[in-house]
């Protein structure tokens, strides 16, 4: 059994499944632009329609509710609110999250929001983007606009999902929007990203934040292993931990990157505003990295691991240990939540965690009219009852999203990877529940999972 009021939720994201990337007054952010040029995205996949999420959220609200889900974290989608990332709010923009917000909350169902899921506005990345640090500032004036319109129904608040993914993929690998490839500015942009956050948590009042955190292991127990370990868990974890939480980075991590930049972006007083103290801290949990000492000639493959969103590790050597993976081909290792869970609890300050995001993708089957995802069920149980494990251990885990509420657009991968526990036909916009989607209900009528 969980805690009695333990928030089970599901997640989405703005340009993931709205659509309507035209209407009522929105601008292109970098993802739109992104998407639409050629090769970026597996097929050229865009958002333009994706699950038309725009037109049909009264619908996906239903859905929610049939689940039971007591929480529905969503994205805003900052072109949309605030059109070019500049000037006034747009009422029309406003309006469509009102009305998402009203529908949650006459269903019962607690809205979780996220100011940024990686849709900047084109002219902002224009401006400079994230490496630039006037984007901090235009990204607080949002946070006030946004929070103006619907403070006043949604209680919980998070500035940023994933810097790790803006900053390091967006400016370092390029795997993602804007596609930049600079190590330096994959760094400045890490920190503007922070200071955003700061900055937007100080004019808002309270919020948290979302971080990608992973397990890391070394290779071996080799000296040069384990440094491996050190450096990477260095620009996974600690690079934001350290920073939001104990106000300042790391020094072996300043030190490593010592060759990519000096810091000189970070100014006097930048640490106290990132390390406002934060409402909550969201882990989003997919998998484990297991690193090692380089071995000459040798390449690492998959986009994640490219060496380029390692600013100054670049060599570092990403081991695969033959565990099952999911269709991502990222290896399934429940026991690394449980890890970064307690980790999170012993090393740095008391902080209400939740875990915003976890899930996998696999490639579903119809069996009998139903989407059958045994897979995606063992997943979730796996990792549930690694929460449980964690909140035995004493850890201050509040709450649990899924990820996915539904299938949807996977950035880089377009349409080809499916997250969601409700399938979607992309030609039809037919929604239909999977069996991942059952189980989770049940869990929740249950609060907890049935005996193994
Ligand atoms: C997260 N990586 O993305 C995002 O928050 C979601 O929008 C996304 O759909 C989900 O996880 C599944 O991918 C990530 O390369 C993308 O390490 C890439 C990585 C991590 C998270």
């Amino acid at each position: 059994m969980f805690p009695p009021d333990f928030l089970w939720g599901a997640a989405t994201a703005a340009y993931q499944i709205e659509g309507a990337a035209t209407e009522d007054g929105r601008t292109p952010s970098i993802w739109d632009t992104f998407s639409h040029t050629p090769g970026r995205t597996v097929n050229g996949d865009t958002g333009d329609v994706a699950c038309d999420h725009y037109h049909r959220y009264r619908d996906d609200v239903k859905l929610m509710a049939d689940l039971g889900l007591r929480s529905y974290r969503f994205s805003l989608s900052w072109p949309r609110i605030q059109p070019g990332g500049t000037g006034p709010a747009s009422r029309r923009g406003l309006d469509f999250y009102r009305g998402l917000v009203d529908e949650l909350l006459e269903n019962g169902i607690e809205p979780w929001v996220t100011l940024y899921h990686w849709d900047l506005p084109q002219e902002l990345e224009d401006a400079g983007g994230w490496p630039s640090r006037d984007t901090a500032r235009r990204f607080a004036d949002y946070a006030a606009l946004a929070h103006e319109a619907l403070g006043d129904r949604v209680r919980f608040w998070t500035t940023f999902n994933e810097p790790w993914c803006s900053a390091f993929l967006g400016y370092g690998s390029g795997a993602h929007a804007p596609g930049r490839t600079d190590p330096g500015d994959s760094v400045r942009a890490a920190h503007h990203l922070m200071l955003g956050h700061g900055l937007a948590l100080q004019a808002i009042g309270s919020a948290g934040i979302t971080l990608n955190l992973y397990a890391i292991s070394p290779a071996s127990s080799s000296a040069a292993d384990l440094d491996a370990a050190r450096r990477i868990d260095g620009l996974a974890n600690r690079i934001f931990l350290d920073p939001l939480l104990r106000g300042a980075y790391p020094v072996d991590v300043v030190s490593d990157l010592s060759g990519v930049t000096d810091m000189s972006h970070v100014r006097d007083g930048d640490l106290a505003v990132i390390s406002s103290p934060l409402s909550v801290l969201g882990v989003n949990y997919y998998s484990r990295h297991v690193v090692g000492a380089p071995v000459v000639g040798e390449v690492p493959t998959p986009y994640w691991r490219k060496q380029t969103c390692w600013p100054g590790s670049e060599d570092v050597r990403f081991v695969t240990r033959g565990l099952p993976v999911t269709d991502m081909n990222w290896e399934i290792d429940a026991p690394g939540l449980v890890e970064t869970l307690t980790r999170l609890h012993a090393e740095y300050p008391a902080v209400p965690l939740y875990v915003t995001e976890n899930g996998a993708a696999f490639v579903d089957e119809v069996v009998d009219g139903e989407v059958s995802d045994p897979l995606r069920v063992a997943y979730f149980d796996a990792h549930l009852r690694a929460c449980q494990e964690a909140i035995e251990a004493g850890v201050p885990l509040r709450g649990y999203f899924a990820w996915s509420l539904m299938d949807n657009f996977e950035w880089a991968w377009g349409y080809t990877k499916r997250f969601g526990m409700i399938h979607v036909d992309y030609a039809t916009q037919l929604r239909t529940p999977k069996t991942s989607a059952r189980w989770y209900a049940d869990v929740i009528r249950r609060n907890g999972l049935a005996a193994e």
